[in-house]
């Protein structure tokens, strides 16, 4: 695995962050080291994937990157009928997603597609992940996502949605940053490198509230939903059809 060190010298210019080769080569890494949790969400969209199949159905990863929900997915499949679609707008990540595809053996196909997950149709649908991806998407496009993810899914289908989010005030918020800063100290991030990346972001990740992810599940039409994980300001929820 190689080691994220896009931030590690200063930079003269901190252009927003994009998910290009440099960022698709050290991912696996970044992710690893940035998201809380990240491996027990993982492991959890396996189980929730095989909870939840259906025969004769779609399963949808959409912002795949390496498509390592994809994977679990996939390896948690047992029922016949079954397509994976794993989609992503960044050639990079896709392409390598591709690779570590192929790179296991399974029944169940997979169509990759390089596209907008604004764009695509779904339809059919027994499993919809979303994982750490809403929150790159304009906040003015997010509600017709759900809405659209609402409406693809069979009765009885879930969605699994993992965002970071902001506290309900100030204060928590402020303790919620600052023990998730500790969590990237501790897995060796330097303070210029997390300050850099913060601003790379600054422009392109804005996270919502749990209050209005709750709200806009519920008014897509999901009457069922909960948080099942949280590790500072990083959660998941599912939310059943
Ligand atoms: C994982 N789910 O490892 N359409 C399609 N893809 C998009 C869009 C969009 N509008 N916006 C961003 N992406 C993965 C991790 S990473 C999260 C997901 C992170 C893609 C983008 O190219 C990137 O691959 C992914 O969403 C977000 O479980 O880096 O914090």
């Amino acid at each position: 695995m190689q080691k994220d060190h896009i931030y590690a010298e200063p930079l003269a210019q901190i252009q927003d962050f994009r998910f290009d080769d440099q960022v698709a080569e050290v991912f696996p890494d970044m992710i690893q080291r940035s998201i809380p949790g990240y491996q027990t969400i993982i492991q959890t969209i396996g189980k929730l994937t095989a909870r939840y199949q259906q025969a004769n159905s779609h399963y949808y990863d959409l912002g795949c990157s390496l498509g390592t929900a994809s994977l679990a997915m996939r390896r948690n499949i047992n029922v016949s009928g079954a397509r994976l679609i794993a989609v992503d707008n960044s050639k990079a990540m896709l392409e390598r997603c591709e690779r570590h595809l192929l790179a296991f053996r399974s029944d169940v196909p997979v169509s990759l597609e390089l596209a907008d997950i604004r764009d695509i149709s779904i339809e059919n649908a027994a499993v919809v992940v979303i994982n750490f991806t809403l929150q790159f998407l304009a906040p003015e496009h997010r509600d017709a996502l759900i809405n659209k993810i609402y409406q693809g899914l069979k009765p009885g289908g879930v969605l699994i949605l993992s965002e970071k989010f902001i506290a309900h005030s100030d204060t928590t918020n402020t303790l919620l940053v600052d023990l998730h800063l500790d969590f990237k100290r501790a897995n060796g991030y330097s303070e210029l490198e997390i300050s850099q990346k913060r601003s790379a972001l600054e422009n392109v990740m804005k996270p919502d509230t749990l209050a209005q992810h709750q709200q806009r599940l519920q008014q897509a039409g999901f009457s069922e939903h909960s948080l099942w994980f949280q590790c500072f300001n990083f959660c998941s929820m599912v939310a059943i059809k």
